[in-house]
């Protein structure tokens, strides 16, 4: 079937320590578009654990122009190079070796190793980029010392930074500017960068808490300058944080972030000089929204965070990536939990586990959190990594408690700063400081799919106890998932509370206690197949809220009737549950209602649901920002995985019923809390009034949905006014999904508006894509062709192709042109940029969830794919495990 030469699968239980260590690196770059020249003189030293004096450096698309040993040129028959290698044999313990490559920044269009964005040169190593720019044992666990000389021309590119403290700058003879700067912290070869241009810098400072004055720079094009404050405050932030939560200060004099506009994920935290994607840094209040702020303050946070956890910390081998992912993540949520809402950041961040890494557990790409192998290890920085991996960190987290946890972290670092360890370690070390056996948590690093946990309860009068019954369970996974067979039962920690009938939270003493415990939450460990959990001295039966807070990465099935759910959805003391509790409920109804609509049948909303509905719009103790997640739906993404075989326009056709029903039962009560919301007219961002917006948003979507003249009215009226983007893109949103003039007014006005400022057109092609018309793949097949779309450059196709791909009704159409497109897109953009061709070819991998007709239709473009000849071996992977599934 597939041909792919350079296909080789690395697997975790191979790993073996490299046999020379780089103890220091000297980089010289002489920066030219076309032809760039490295010189990397690398100070070898032999690693005694290891048999040989083979030195196998990695290298790919790089032309060798010179190699020396100490000093003198190496004869050609003293070393091999391949098409991935420089292999020098016999190489004594110690020694000098110097590599002479040229390379090509302006032609690199996989936005990997050294290339150009917007003219500029940038740099992206991680995971394996930096053996496109020179030779090296481009790994983790080499740690070398680096020192990097950047030449280039004066006019073009006046500010070179790399990593470090800059330690040198001058004018050379033929007007060229030579840079010098100087890491004193050893680090692997995927944290280094390199950026040259013509850019302006916002400035601030930031003392740490030993008094150390830290310079940050906001590296921008000049036309950004005035969009920095958020990020540089975000930052300052994000470092007392880390100081006050973990002790953890800033170890370098400067700390620098440069936005790019090409760039494949988010933002990379190479040490002291974190290059981001424009997107999480430029913001200001009339061009980005509330969430986008959010994203920016929790990025920069986040690569910040990494300074410890992953910089001064490292990952031994790529298959711990989750050891410094998951563990950042998890950081910088609790960061964000803490500036914002904790309720609320732990539903968003819930929900879009459910929609994405759920997915991804039960389909084709279905990982361990370490993964056993891979093919391209850029396909791995997933959902599963990143997000279960910082759902496992929060194991750790709840059974240590807070200070358990930081004492743990502490001696991590004590055992660890300055090397390359595995997630072993870690855990090695929170268990030591707090004197527990955590090895049974081992199952989470290496067991795939995602557990059901299934809860019943059971009351007896007599003895006025109440008796929690617990069991777990994989669904099967198919196919041959590394990790699938033989899975046994993993710790899950169960937060239960109870709750009496007025809704209070009761004492809850275990069976054989003497005395209730003081938390009217308690922690339950599930570790067998099935337990129970008996609780006593209860005068009536309980309704039991349990997994409260989401206290593990499972599907939780209850036996609870809906009169308990919706008691629970009124009275639940943790707000998470309290809001699951809500959307289990609908869940429920919708699922039901799907079906009908599958069998031509007709609709009804029961009352039950709209009077819990209609009692949340009216309670005004809730702040806005959790009222607007209780009110809405859950997605379509995340019923459709509820479903045997998912039919996306029964499941679409039932939830706008529903929304259509709400609205219109509560019209009233939504126009007036509208009115109130939308009557504080002048702008501001402190956390009621984005709390408020993001209510305003919800409600004016139900009203919306009416398609009267009045309520399009006010949609209309809202992007007309409004003087910050989070209102004009809601608005802009809700009439993309109308059919009256209102959104072709709209869409052009928003379009002359913002039609060279390239983030916030993005938001104009992603608008678009996620409409809910039935003419919505047309309109994206149209928008391919508009002058303003690109292939090169990675926010638009995701903005355009990315968010239709999620659109699952319209992009899952029957006759399957959306598969078509997608694919056809796929092709064009794999010969340059793979990484973000794999991201593109994903949403191809559920396609067994679907009936036949669907299935048929999504095989035959992952056919097609995979018949193509030079496919990067990363679509390659994603398409070959799509197909064996
Ligand atoms: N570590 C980078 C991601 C690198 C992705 C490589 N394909 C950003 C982050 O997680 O912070
Ligand atoms: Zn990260």
């Amino acid at each position: 079937m597939m041909t792919n030469r350079s296909v080789r699968l690395v697997q975790r239980k191979d790993y073996s320590p490299p046999a020379y260590w780089i103890e220091t690196v000297e980089l010289e770059f002489d920066l030219d578009p076309q032809d760039t020249t490295v010189t990397a003189r690398l100070a070898l030293r032999r690693n005694e654990q290891q048999p040989t004096r083979r030195l196998e450096l990695d290298g790919e698309q790089l032309e060798l122009q010179a190699v020396r040993l100490d000093g003198d040129p190496l004869a050609e028959d003293r070393y091999q190079v391949t098409s991935d290698q420089l292999v020098i044999d016999k190489l004594p313990d110690r020694c000098l070796l110097e590599t002479r490559v040229v390379i090509h920044p302006a032609a690199n269009k996989s936005l990997y190793g050294l290339y150009q964005s917007s003219g500029n040169f940038c740099t992206q190593c991680e995971a394996l980029g930096f053996r496109r720019i020179t030779y090296f044992l481009d790994r983790p666990d080499v740690m070398a010392r680096y020192h990097v000389t950047i030449r280039a021309d004066r006019e073009q590119y006046p500010v070179l930074l790399s990593n470090g403290n800059r330690s040198g700058q001058r004018v050379l003879a033929d007007a060229r500017l030579e840079v010098v700067w100087e890491d004193p912290f050893p680090k692997p070869s995927y944290l280094f960068a390199l950026v040259a241009g013509d850019l302006k810098c916002h400035q601030g400072s930031f003392v740490t808490n030993s008094g150390r004055h830290v310079n940050l720079e906001i590296w921008v094009e000049p036309q950004n300058i005035d969009r920095c404050q958020h990020a540089l405050a975000s930052l300052q932030k994000a470092m007392q944080w880390d100081e006050q939560t973990f002790g953890l200060e800033y170890d370098l004099d400067i700390y620098m972030i440069v936005a790019v506009n090409d760039f494949n994920m988010g933002a990379m935290e190479n040490k002291g000089l974190n290059v981001f994607n424009s997107k999480y840094v430029l913001a200001s209040p009339e061009t980005a929204t509330d969430d986008d702020y959010l994203s920016i303050e929790a990025v920069i946070a986040h690569e910040y965070f990494h300074n410890w956890t992953g910089n001064r910390v490292t990952c031994r081998d790529w298959f711990q990536l989750t050891l410094k992912e998951g563990l950042t993540v998890f950081r910088d949520q609790q960061f964000t939990a803490d500036q914002t809402s904790a309720a609320v950041k732990r539903i968003d961040d819930v929900r879009s586990l459910r929609s994405s890494q759920f997915l991804e557990d039960s389909g084709p790409m279905a990982h361990p959190i370490r993964p056993e192998s891979y093919i391209a290890m850029d396909n791995f920085y997933t959902a599963t990594v990143y997000n279960k991996g910082a759902e496992i960190i929060r194991l750790y987290h709840t059974q240590l408690g807070a200070d358990g946890f930081r004492r743990g972290m502490d001696l991590y670092f004590e055992r660890h700063d300055g090397s390359a360890v595995t997630c072993n370690d870690f855990r090695n070390a929170l268990a030591d400081a707090n004197e527990v056996n955590l090895d049974l948590l081992d199952r989470w690093y290496s067991q795939p799919g995602t557990p059901v946990l299934s809860v019943g309860g059971q009351w007896s009068p007599e003895e006025g106890r109440y008796t929690l019954s617990c069991k777990q369970s994989y669904p099967s996974l198919s196919g041959d998932i590394p990790g699938a067979a033989d899975r046994k039962p993993v710790p899950i920690p169960i937060a239960v509370g109870l709750l009496d009938c007025q809704g209070r939270q009761l004492p809850l003493q275990m069976l054989g206690e003497q005395s209730p415990a003081d938390a009217t939450t308690r922690v339950l460990i599930l570790d067998q197949d099935e337990a129970c959990f008996t609780f006593t001295g209860l005068k009536e039966k309980p309704i039991a809220s349990v997994l409260r807070n989401f206290s593990a990465p499972v599907r939780l099935r209850t036996q609870w009737s809906r009169e308990e759910l919706a008691f629970l959805m009124a009275h639940d003391g943790d707000p998470f549950s309290r809001w699951d509790a809500g959307q289990t409920l609908a869940t429920q109804l919708l699922l039901e209602l799907a079906d009908r609509a599958a069998r031509g049948e007709t609709l009804e909303c029961p009352e039950f649901f709209s009077d819990a509905f209609g009692q949340l719009l009216a309670d005004n103790s809730l702040d806005g920002a959790f009222k607007a997640l209780a009110l809405t739906l859950p997605s379509e993404i995340v019923l459709g995985q509820e479903l045997e075989i998912l039919d996306p326009d029964a499941l679409h056709q039932a939830r706008e019923f529903v929304r259509f029903g709400l609205a219109q039962a509560h019209r009233d009560a939504l126009l007036s809390a509208h009115e109130a919301l939308a009557a504080d007219a002048a702008y501001s961002n402190d956390q009621q009034s984005i709390n408020d917006r993001r209510l305003k948003t919800t409600v004016l979507a139900y009203l919306s949905v009416l398609n009267q003249p009045e309520t399009t009215a006010l949609v209309a009226r809202q992007f007309e006014s409004a003087d910050n983007m989070t209102d004009v893109q809601a608005a802009l949103t809700l009439l993309a999904d109308l059919d009256g003039p209102e959104r072709e007014l709209a869409l052009a006005r928003f379009y002359e508006r913002w039609r060279s400022d390239s983030l916030v057109l993005d938001k104009w092609f992603s608008v678009q894509a996620n409409s809910k018309r039935s003419d919505t793949l047309e309109r994206v097949r149209e928008l391919t062709s508009h002058p303003d779309f690109t292939l090169s450059n990675p926010n638009r196709v995701r903005a355009l192709l990315a968010t239709f791909a999620l659109n699952q009704v319209r992009f899952h159409r029957k006759d399957g042109a959306g598969y078509l497109l997608l694919a056809d897109f796929v092709f064009r953009i794999d010969s340059d940029n793979p990484q973000l061709a794999a991201r593109l070819v994903s949403p191809f991998n559920s396609y067994r969830r679907f009936d036949e007709v669907r299935q048929s239709l999504m095989r035959r473009e992952l056919t097609r794919i995979s018949a193509h000849a030079g496919l990067s071996k990363d679509v390659f992977e994603i398409v070959e495990r799509a197909l064996k599934f």
